[in-house]
């Protein structure tokens, strides 16, 4: 079944949108080179493989990107955004806690944001408990390790009614 929102659209079923983004924020690019005791052995080329293969399941697409600049990580929410995907993904890593201007451009959106992290991040320094990207996301997850990417994305696929 398609998205509720696009189910009587002006959409045919060939150009129906049906991808998702996937962000993530600064030194997630080392994941599984450096604090394997903190964040595992997968690397950011393992999540994107598993955030790829959850998505087909259920008949969806990712973009999927990583960047440590804050302002890059913006244009590709207003990309999301103008490309019509239909939900977004977001590790937003250290700037979980600082970033407004993330905040600012997922309020943009129209669509699901799931915000995910490897870590619990509540079980660890107070300064990683307060995010403001928690303040726009539909739902939350940590301290699944990478295995909550693809939590997220069976999350998401549910929210917007899209079945395996
Ligand atoms: O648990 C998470 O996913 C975090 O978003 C990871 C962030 C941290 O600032 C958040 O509080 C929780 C840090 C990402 C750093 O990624 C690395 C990965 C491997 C090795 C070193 C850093």
């Amino acid at each position: 079944m398609r998205p509720a929102a696009l189910r009587y659209s002006r959409y045919s079923p060939a150009e129906m949108p049906n991808t998702i983004y996937v962000l993530n924020g600064p030194n997630l690019n080392l994941l599984g080179m450096r604090e394997p005791e903190l964040y595992g052995r997968a690397t950011l080329a393992d999540v994107e493989k598993l955030c790829r293969s959850t998505a087909q399941r259920f008949g969806l697409g990712v973009e999927f990107h990583q960047s440590n600049h804050e302002g890059q990580i913006i244009d590709w929410i207003h990309q999301a955004r103008a490309e019509k995907a239909v939900g977004l993904v977001i590790n937003p890593a250290g700037f979980t806690t600082t970033s407004i201007s993330i905040l600012d451009a997922l309020y943009t959106l129209e669509v699901p944001v799931i915000e995910i992290h490897i870590t619990n991040i509540h079980a660890r320094e107070s300064f990683r408990h307060d995010s403001y990207v928690s303040k726009v996301a539909r739902a939350v997850i940590c301290g699944f390790g990478v295995e909550g990417y693809a939590l997220a994305i069976t999350g998401l696929a549910a929210l917007i009614g899209a079945k395996a």
